[in-house]
């Protein structure tokens, strides 16, 4: 199984904590004073998911298992507490939410963040730039004097030294190209500025923030994807019965609500797709990464089916559910039988033959 970990970072008061309880269902503090996650929050976030949900219905499947994510909720950057040790945690993760405030509300001070998500993406990018530019200047200092003694260091050194040049001009590490030999030498310093990051701004409900896209999408990295919700609303919506949530955010005009976007956003930004597997049993939701074969997929599964694969049936989910099933797809010639060559797309369901 692929586990994505996201860190989710921000300025205090723009809503990390809420945005954390809208995508796990937990009850972590929030509260309007800024500062008030003092030690980070985990948790799993389900992948929101309506076609799994569909196609369990047609299926009749007794059991649905959604992909996930793990979230780690960090304090506050900018402030004191977000030195140091929580850095490291956050080095860990294979990516970054990060909130923006846009949302104005006086019983909320705005006193740390301000309500100006451009301004707030700035000043984060400046603040793990930084971050990286001290840990590259410490370890240039040290790989550059031993690559006189080991001269095999030195395409390590040279790569190390140009980045934290690179850092310390202000600029991400993924704002650049690198060679693969580049990146396997900065591997072990854990980058900040080259996670993939997911940034969401957190308007108020009924607020229009889709302007924020673009002008958020402007002064930070090319690639990077930018979503628009209400972690208000969101966690609010998380704590009703999923029907009732398709409701409201159908009245809403909301459709399958921002999470299950901003998710989606997450899992591309780190190179994974979700596939299917259909049944009686249960309607399952698998992750792999983007390029994976039909054997590497199969493996998910079971490592039987991987060893022993002889060939996947394979059709796009929503066919199967437009189909009304699996079977019905089938008689329908929607299905098809794909070798170990096949590459996996996005929203397959596939059905493995095998023999060991
Ligand atoms: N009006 C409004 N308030 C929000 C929204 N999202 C969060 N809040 C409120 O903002 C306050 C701060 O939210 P938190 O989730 O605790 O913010 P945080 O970024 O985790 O804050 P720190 O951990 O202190 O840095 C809480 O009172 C939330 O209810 C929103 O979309 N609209
Ligand atoms: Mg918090």
């Amino acid at each position: 199984m692929v586990v994505a970990r996201f860190g989710i970072i921000g300025l205090s008061n723009v809503g990390k904590t809420t945005l954390f309880n809208a995508l796990t269902g937990l009850e972590a503090p929030t509260a309007a004073h800024p500062f008030s996650t003092t030690t980070p929050n985990v948790g799993v976030a389900e992948v929101p998911d309506p076609l799994l949900e569909e196609a369990a219905a047609v299926e009749r499947s007794k059991k649905i298992v959604h992909a996930t994510l793990e979230l780690l909720d960090l304090p506050a950057m900018g402030g004191a507490s977000m030195a140091g040790q929580f850095l490291g945690r956050l080095r860990e993760m294979d990516g970054s939410i990060a909130v923006l405030r846009a949302f104005e509300d006086d019983a909320v001070p705005a006193d740390e963040s301000g309500t100006d998500p451009v301004g707030q993406a700035e000043e984060l990018l400046l603040e793990l730039t930084m971050a990286d530019a001290d840990v590259f200047e410490r370890r240039a200092g040290k790989i550059v004097k031993e690559a006189t003694a080991d001269p095999k260091k030195k395409p390590a050194a040279d790569a190390i030294a140009e980045a934290a040049k690179v850092l310390s001009e202000g600029i991400p590490l993924r704002a650049m190209e690198w060679s693969p030999q580049a990146l396997a030498a900065f591997r072990d310093l854990a980058p900040l500025t080259l996670r993939p990051t997911v940034w969401v701004v957190n308007v108020d409900e009924g607020q229009d923030g889709e302007a924020f896209r673009s002008t958020v999408a402007d002064v930070v990295p090319a690639g990077d994807a930018v979503v628009v919700l209400s972690a208000r609303l969101e966690e609010e919506a998380a704590r009703l019965d999923p029907a009732d949530r398709e409701e409201i955010f159908a009245e809403l005009g909301l459709g399958e609500g921002a999470l299950a976007e901003m998710v989606r956003a997450a899992y591309s930004a780190l190179g994974l797709l979700t596939f299917y597997t259909l049944g009686p049993k249960e309607a399952h939701a698998w992750t792999v990464r983007r390029g994976a074969t039909a054997p590497v997929a199969a493996g998910k599964i079971h490592s039987d089916l991987e060893r022993g694969f002889i060939r996947a049936e394979v059709a796009p989910i929503e066919k199967v559910i437009a189909a009304g099933g699996w079977d019905e797809a089938k008689r329908q010639g929607l299905v098809r039988v794909e070798g170990k060559d096949y590459v996996v797309t996005e929203g397959d369901v596939i059905v493995v033959r095998f023999s060991v």
